[in-house]
């Protein structure tokens, strides 16, 4: 048992003097950012680890969402869920779109798809989904919908980094996924994300955008924006890399345990099953029987040294740029999960003895 606070999540990191000797070179070459050797080594190592052709690595998860809709040239609305970080909302607005709010499922917290086409109107350009907690979304179902209504589909991969569906990385699907690499993800380079696309022209694209739309010291041709990733991260990426299944392992050990400890409390369902995933164990949410107990279970962790968070409470639509939006007061799957999830502690740096601990107290609240 640590006396250390323990926290929802803490970072993986790379061996301190790889990453002292990987970075000397900096001191050398002098060049420190705009698409340097180890930027460019980074998106190659990362394509091979996810088996993907065409990634552009970003300074964060949230650019890579505004670049998307840029890219894909998306207009007036988009469906999405409000079970979600708020970046997924806020990259929206800044690219002039408004969110449309579609309901979630109840049990895994991915957008319901039902809930989707009723929602279409003539503005919709497209689906923005979310693989929240690294669960894949329903993609069929919404690839679908897309196809029948001439919409396109962008998925938040942010959570999702080594999930895989069908022996392929989450990545493979929709026009565009975007991916955090933000310290707090099973993935990080301190700060970062990435677009996977589907082409070389899309590639060449989302290249520009993060450049400020430069195609040469005299031309520019689109408006693009400053979202490169300097050389230190690109390097502490790289090495990080190197460790990532190894902390999936670590995680799924985690996992496996609270499910074990956990399976006969009273007052919490445990995550579901999913059969046909590899999964990346980020977060384990458990749901409590109502807010209540989610509360009471909350602020006794609290009291003990460990801070588990209530993502994603409160709901995107619940925040005041949000709430007058179209959806936004028709989520009661949604409102009903938010007011009763609680993600407990997971990463590579918790003990069993503390795993064990976390649990009695959820089973004594
Ligand atoms: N889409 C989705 C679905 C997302 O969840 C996110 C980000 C994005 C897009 C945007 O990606 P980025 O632009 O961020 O790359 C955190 C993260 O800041 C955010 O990246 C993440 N999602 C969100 C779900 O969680 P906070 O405000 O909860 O983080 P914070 O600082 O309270 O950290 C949580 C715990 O982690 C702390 O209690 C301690 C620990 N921690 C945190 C940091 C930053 C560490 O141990 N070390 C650290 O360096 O937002």
């Amino acid at each position: 048992m640590s006396n250390k606070p323990i926290f929802v999540t803490s970072p993986l990191m790379p061996d301190y003097d790889e990453f002292i000797k990987l970075i000397h070179t900096l001191w050398d070459s002098r060049i420190l950012t705009n698409d340097g050797s180890l930027l460019q080594n980074f998106e190659q190592a990362l394509a091979e680890y996810l088996g993907e052709q065409y990634i552009s690595v970003y300074t964060n998860g949230t650019l890579p969402l505004l670049a998307a809709f840029k890219a894909l040239n998306l207009s007036g609305e988009v469906i999405t869920t409000p079970y979600t970080f708020i970046a997924t909302s806020h990259a929206l607005r800044w690219c002039g779109l408004e969110p449309v709010y579609a309901d979630i499922d109840p049990i895994t917290g991915d957008i319901a798809h039902e809930s989707i086409e009723k929602l279409i109107s003539s503005k919709t350009s497209a689906i923005l989904g979310v693989h929240v907690y690294g669960r894949p979304c329903r993609n069929q179902e919404i690839e679908d919908i897309a196809t029948r209504n001439g919409l396109r589909v962008v998925y938040d991969a942010a959570h999702a980094f080594g999930v895989k569906k069908n022996g392929q990385s989450i990545t493979k699907y929709g026009d565009i996924a975007t991916l955090s690499f933000h310290a707090t993800k099973v993935f990080n380079c301190l700060e970062g994300g990435a677009v996977v696309c589907r082409d070389k022209r899309m590639k060449e694209e989302l290249d520009k955008l993060r450049n400020f739309g430069i195609d040469s010291e005299i031309e520019i041709s689109a408006v693009g924006i400053n979202a490169k990733l300097d050389e230190m991260r690109a390097a502490f990426g790289l090495l990080n890399l190197k460790k990532v299944d190894y902390a999936i392992e670590k995680r799924k050990n985690i996992y496996e345990k609270y499910y074990h400890e956990l399976s006969n409390a009273q007052e919490v369902q445990l995550p579901p099953t999913m059969d046909d995933i590899r999964y990346n164990y980020s977060h384990f949410p458990i749901v409590a029987k109502d807010k209540i107990t989610r509360e009471r279970i909350y602020q006794q962790l609290c009291k003990n040294g460990i801070y588990p968070r209530r993502y994603f409470y409160p709901l995107v639509t619940d925040f005041k740029p949000y709430c007058d939006c179209r959806g936004a007061d028709d989520t009661p799957n949604a409102r009903a999960l938010s007011d009763r999830v609680l993600c407990l502690p997971i990463h590579t740096e918790l003990i069993m003895s503390d795993v064990n601990r976390i649990c009695d107290i959820v089973k004594r609240s």
